[in-house]
């Protein structure tokens, strides 16, 4: 489905961006807490989209030797980045959690084992929960009313989801433990 070709037209439709920008946005930002991209797939995506006339460019140029190339969304392009945006799923698929294939599996250990392979992942995920709630909190507080075209509109839809999995993730694991 080539999701990076998408992601990197969501980002130029916000704004224009040299490739290091775009790099550090899956490095750094916000999207790199949920998705990521490796460093070696920015750039042959970026040909790719130039090649298709959804990307353009112009040549910046920094001090008196550097120059970077600047990317921005062309006409085509954001029209399919709409089709995208707009487009139905078709079907849902369960991301892969590897540690729900060692719970199918968890009978194979001892019960001390797995009480402690489970309180493991439940201090992970009370830290993650923990951090997005923070997170989540100064989001709204900074973004009051949050609705529909507000900038942090998108990252805000993003984060509550993240929180609640986090909450629902830990109440599970914490109810698991009682049972061994
Ligand atoms: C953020 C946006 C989304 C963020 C985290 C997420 C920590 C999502 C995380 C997840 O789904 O685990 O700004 O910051």
């Amino acid at each position: 489905m080539r999701v990076l070709k998408h992601a990197i037209l969501g980002f130029l439709d916000k704004c224009q961006m040299s490739g290091y920008d775009i790099m550090m946005e899956f490095k750094e930002r916000e999207i790199g807490q949920f998705w990521s991209a490796k460093h070696s797939q920015i750039y042959p995506e970026l040909k790719k989209l130039l090649d298709e006339g959804l990307i353009e460019y112009h040549i910046e140029v920094q001090g008196t030797k550097l120059e970077k190339k600047v990317y921005s969304i062309t006409e085509k392009g954001r029209n399919e980045l709409k089709i995208w945006l707009s487009k139905l799923d078709e079907d849902i698929i369960t991301p892969k959690d590897d540690f729900m294939l060692k719970a199918y599996f968890v009978s194979s250990i001892s019960k001390e084992e797995a009480k402690l392979i489970f309180e493991n992942r439940l201090n992970q995920h009370k830290v993650k929960k923990y951090h997005l709630e923070n997170k989540f909190a100064k989001l709204v507080e900074e973004n009051s009313p949050i609705k529909y075209g507000s900038e942090n509109f998108g990252h805000y839809l993003v984060l509550s989801r993240a929180v609640e999995r986090e909450r629902t993730y830990v109440n599970w694991l914490e109810e698991s433990i009682k049972l061994f």
